[in-house]
């Protein structure tokens, strides 16, 4: 179908990742016709830039924003807020430029945006290779949170911290402008900080399932200064 996906923007955040960001742009293109596609890059110093820019070029739904040139906060949450911000179709999914999130899952979660859902989180069912402390961090929190927002009688879905969701623009924005403070900007869940803001029954959630696949290309950015972000964004 022409443009069957131009009530969509794509977000994409990326920091370091010149071996996979090519690709995850190729498939989105390929295979959703009519889609906006917004690249927000913080300052990387690999090729990540060159690649994305090259791209721009032939495809002109591609925008590319670099935060570190505008001397904002740097961060994940800031960059996908800073995304969303500029877009301006009706549906927005956050994916991120790494692979280990499927791009084909795309198609499910525009479908249950348009079909009615608010918001539609694409819940890691698996996780292929995570090492065992990671895990036990991550279960941790993973109660933290549920307990947060459980005890805030706010909205909670399968994957409260995950980086791939989608959402109806135009939800997000009149949330984050009335409770910006609740998001911590250089941290790493931004579903989290948004669930906190609503309360419990007021949105209809979809749940698309997916394995979190391993890491193929360039490392993680997750380290010990997006964990006393999570706790910030536990405690605003
Ligand atoms: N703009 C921007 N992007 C970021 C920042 N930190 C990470 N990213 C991007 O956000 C996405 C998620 O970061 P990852 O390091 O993969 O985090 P993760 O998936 O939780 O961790 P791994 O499972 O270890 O890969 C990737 O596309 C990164 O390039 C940041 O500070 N700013
Ligand atoms: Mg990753």
């Amino acid at each position: 179908m022409a443009n069957g996906y131009a009530d969509l923007t794509v977000i994409i955040p990326t920091l370091n990742e010149e071996k996979s960001v090519g690709q995850v742009l190729r498939r989105i293109s390929r295979e959703y016709n009519g889609c906006e596609i917004v690249v927000v890059d913080d300052g990387s110093d690999d090729l990540t830039k060159q690649v994305v820019k090259g791209f721009a070029k032939q495809e002109r739904r591609v925008r590319f924003f670099d935060r570190s040139a505008t001397g904002m906060e740097r961060g994940l949450t800031a960059s996908i807020v800073y995304g969303i911000m500029r877009s301006t179709t009706k549906y927005v999914i956050v994916i991120d430029a790494d692979l280990q999130h499927p791009t084909e899952k795309i198609h499910e979660m525009a479908s249950r945006l348009r079909s009615g859902c608010d918001l539609v989180v694409a819940s890691r069912a698996r996780v292929t290779d995570w090492a065992a402390y990671r895990r036990i961090i991550s279960r941790a929190f993973m109660y933290v949170g549920r307990a947060v927002l459980f005890v805030e009688a706010k909205e909670t879905c399968a994957d409260i911290f995950s980086g791939f969701f989608g959402i109806r623009r135009e939800l997000f924005v009149s949330t984050y402008k009335k409770n910006s403070s609740r998001f911590v900007g250089e941290g790493y869940k931004i579903l989290f900080d948004f669930l906190k803001c609503v309360d419990r029954g007021a949105l209809r959630i979809g749940n698309v399932p997916f394995v979190f696949r391993t890491r193929e290309f360039g490392s993680s950015k997750a380290g010990v200064t997006q964990g006393l972000a999570l706790l910030r964004s536990f405690a605003s």
